[in-house]
């Protein structure tokens, strides 16, 4: 069976709801995913594809950022997985003829879904100023036009550089030196979107912004705390990491406005068991009201603190610092206000009480629910403060897990793609590079929006990614690309940010991780860094989509050269032909890359060092680790409003629809839905089936709407909604970010509900 032909547009968005189901299954290249597979591949390479994934001689799974466990199972991979791979490795086309025959406004009107089912991009595209399509242009021209832009500017720092996290280790590292060479340190990432409340808050706390836990350590637990997380969908491996805990006698808790089915009960298709009953996971679930978590924490710390022998007070003394400030504001902590914020009763608090009373190791892992809220850098502190009061972290067993979501967003960022970095990397660049990279900080995500919207910003390039769609105020930051002089896109397929474009707009086609990187040096292997510090190598196999591809390495190499001129003493050249030599450099900027090239020989890769983790050590101002202290805050909702998370269906990746349904909550063949709980539903009149425009309500007075959701009566917490995104980011504004780490506030947005017809 060769690739069935995309479906076509619009789609049909006509959501069929059932009960969801109470268990989640792993399953490999069977059913619902190797159809997707299937149809975008063909039979015989979904199976020599398949069994590629994250086996040490393969390619690392452009899904999650999930580890891999030592001892790997022949499919090593899983649902989701599967289809992140067939996305990538699909045999359908996006060629010059299909961008003649569809013109940017025809684009324009397409469905994410519908674009990204057209297949890989096979040829650099150009759209010249008032121009209505893309067309062929040839590699040296498309470089010859970012040099021309980038030489017109009157400041480096008019320029942004963005990436998403599927680039590599190597393709990172030379982006950011050849943006900092050019001279910005504009270089905003996804990270700035996802897990940087959780760098912001660790990098305070324990001087680290990574987690301290390693897979061994979450199958030896006594506890794991799993707060908001959907590992079902977005991390399905984790739950046999969970599987493994619980059979070595670990008890789970998870915090969650939602039931989720693959924390409910996990049935693994690796394993006997998990082919009849399954596993159940959580022993309790706390089903919490969005952005109750902070409160929770804090009233645990203080009845924590009023048991005695419950703190370990050696550790607190030895390795921490600030305990008696964090403490004083601990006590104050209050039930009626715990039960309040966080929706729940209190024998459920005390049941979890018991719980991590009766662990001597004790994991939190946590994902987009405790980062995209405006209070979220102070959740994870009290996170924090709640791990720190009984010694549990940086031994076996214990630790802080955020899951990161990318598949190399933690590599990218050790790699320097920040817009704040430190001045120590900086001094090594400069050391090892020898020009003065810029030291003020630069644009994250949000401000580089503002940038361009302002003005500011002239030029925009991405490093993979679908910067308009993934980004909060839709229509703000459409009318913000537009203003740009030139945006540019190096990507694997069609997505929205390829016909929201500035005067003038560049598509670059490159390779993904399942193809093969052949370079003048040789071939070319890439290295990635998974959710637990874990490096390692990842090598295509497959053909390339097309001849005329370029890897990143290649292009920022060309690019670089092009635009900083025979000046520049960095050898881009080389670094362009031969990978090991961009690892060389690597180890020489990088703590913790000493010997790369060496080290990374080893199928299983290597684990950077971690102080905290390691020998408690934390490399923080203080030198321990901080106990921190702050108010406690939560959404506080207005009569007959609900509080709205933004989340993923099971059938997408981040802005990549893979498919209509989300069967871990019983919804088919549509997306625009809203889940409500049937008490308040029943109070706002709406009944299970009927629909409504969402309207969101901003503390400025203004407001923003999307129209024509299905209501699906659902078990949420109370007031509280759930919607997918990205078809709901037209309603966060830009401004609700989280404090300090300025992550869009995604998963609490205040908003009413006006009834209405399907959209
Ligand atoms: N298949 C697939 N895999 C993916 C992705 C994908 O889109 N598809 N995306 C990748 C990326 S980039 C990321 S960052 C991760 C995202 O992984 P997740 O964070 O699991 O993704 P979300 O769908 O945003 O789910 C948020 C979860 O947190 C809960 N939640 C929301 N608000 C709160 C709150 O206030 N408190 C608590 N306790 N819980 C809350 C929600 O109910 C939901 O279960 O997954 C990665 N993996
Ligand atoms: N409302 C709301 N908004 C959110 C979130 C939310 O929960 N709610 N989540 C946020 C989070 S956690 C994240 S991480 C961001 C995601 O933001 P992004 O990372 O910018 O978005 P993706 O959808 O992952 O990007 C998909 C595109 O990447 C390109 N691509 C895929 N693989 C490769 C590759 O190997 N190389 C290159 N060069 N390109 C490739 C393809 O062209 C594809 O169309 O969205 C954020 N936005
Ligand atoms: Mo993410």
């Amino acid at each position: 069976m060769a690739a069935k032909p995309p479906t076509g547009d619009p789609v049909q968005d006509a959501p069929d709801v059932t009960p969801p189901p109470r268990s989640a299954v792993g399953l490999p290249a069977v059913g619902h995913s190797l159809r997707i597979a299937q149809q975008q591949m063909g039979v015989r390479r979904t199976a020599l594809t398949l069994l590629r994934v994250n086996q040490k001689d393969g390619f690392d799974c452009p899904g999650c950022a999930w580890p891999e466990p030592e001892k790997r199972h022949k499919a090593e991979f899983c649902e989701n997985g599967a289809k992140a791979v067939a996305e990538e490795a699909t045999l359908r086309r996006v060629t010059p003829e299909f961008f003649a025959a569809h013109p940017v406004a025809d684009l324009a009107t397409r469905s994410g879904y519908w674009l990204g089912q057209q297949g890989r991009l096979t040829h650099p595209m150009y759209l010249p100023e008032g121009a209505t399509s893309y067309e062929p242009v040839s590699w040296d021209r498309a470089f010859g036009i970012i040099a021309e832009e980038l030489g017109a500017l009157s400041s480096p720092d008019e320029a942004v550089f963005y990436t998403s996290g599927r680039t590599s280790n190597e393709a990172a590292f030379l982006y950011q030196l050849f943006a900092r060479e050019f001279g910005t340190n504009n270089l905003p990432d996804c990270s700035n979107m996802c897990h940087e409340s959780s760098g912001s808050a660790l990098t305070e706390t324990l001087g680290v912004g990574k987690g301290s836990v390693l897979l061994k350590d979450l199958h030896t637990a006594d506890l794991i705390i799993v707060a908001g997380q959907n590992p079902g969908t977005n991390h399905p491996r984790m739950l046999a990491a969970l599987e493994e805990a619980k059979a070595n006698g670990a008890k789970v808790i998870s915090i969650n406005p939602l039931p989720e089915a693959g924390l409910e009960r996990f049935k693994n298709p690796q394993t006997p068991r998990g082919l009849t009953t399954g596993v159940a996971i959580t022993d309790l679930f706390l089903q919490i009201r969005l952005g109750g978590d902070q409160a929770l924490f804090r009233l645990l710390n203080r009845l924590i603190l009023e048991t005695e022998g419950a703190v370990d007070e050696e550790f607190v003394r030895e390795h921490t610092h600030g305990f008696e400030e964090f403490a004083a504001t601990a006590r104050d902590a209050d039930w009626d206000e715990t039960l309040r914020a966080t929706g729940l009763d209190r024998a459920e608090i005390d049941r979890a009480l018991r719980m991590v009373l009766a662990s001597k190791r004790t994991i939190v892992c946590w994902a987009m629910g405790l980062t995209q809220h405006k209070h979220s850098v102070p959740t994870i502190r009290e996170v924090v403060n709640f791990l720190l009061l009984r010694g549990n972290v940086g031994r076996p067993g214990a630790g802080v897990c955020p899951v990161r979501g990318h598949s190399n967003v933690q590599g990218d960022r050790t790699m320097g793609i920040f817009e704040r970095p430190a001045p120590a990397f900086l001094d090594a660049l400069e050391r090892e590079f020898g020009f003065a990279p810029p030291r003020e900080h630069g644009f994250d995500v949000v401000r580089a929006i503002r940038a361009l919207r302002d003005g500011q910003a002239k030029v925009f390039f991405a490093m993979g990614g679908n910067f308009v769609a993934a980004s909060p105020d839709t229509e703000v930051t459409e009318d913000a690309m537009r203003t740009a002089r030139l945006t540019v896109h190096v990507s694997t397929k069609l997505n929205r940010s390829h016909v929201v474009t500035g005067a003038r707009a560049l598509i670059l086609p490159t390779l993904g991780r399942t193809e093969r990187d052949l370079q003048a040096g040789g071939p070319q292997f890439v290295t990635v860094e998974d959710s637990m510090g874990m490096v390692h190598a990842s090598r295509g196999r497959l053909e390339p989509a097309g001849p005329q591809l370029l890897s990143e390495p290649a292009i920022v190499a060309r690019l670089a050269r092009r635009v900083l001129g025979p000046g520049s003493r960095t050898p881009w050249e080389e670094f362009g032909q031969d990978y090991a030599s961009i690892r060389d450099r690597i180890a020489a900027v990088i703590p913790g890359f000493e010997d790369f090239n060496a080290r990374v020989s080893d199928p299983s890769g290597f684990a950077l060092p971690h102080g905290p983790r390691d020998d408690r050590t934390f490399p923080t101002t203080t030198g321990k680790a901080n106990f921190t202290a702050a108010p406690v805050e939560y959404p506080e909702l207005p009569e007959g409003r609900l509080l709205l998370q933004t989340l993923r269906s099971h059938d997408q990746y981040n802005t990549t629809i893979y498919g209509l349904d989300d069967r871990y909550r019983g919804i088919k063949n549509g997306r625009r839905v809203v889940l409500v709980h049937p008490e308040d539903a029943r109070e706002l009149g709406l009944a299970d089936g009927s629909y409504a425009d969402l309207i969101s309500e901003w503390t400025d007075g203004s407001e923003r709407r999307a129209d024509g959701f299905r209501v699906v009566h659902y078990p949420t917490a109370r007031g509280c909604a759930a919607a997918y995104y990205p078809e709901t980011n037209v309603l966060v504004p830009l401004d609700a970010t989280a404090d300090t780490s300025n992550t869009p506030a995604s998963k609490s947005v205040v908003i009413r509900l006006e009834r209405s017809a399907p959209a």
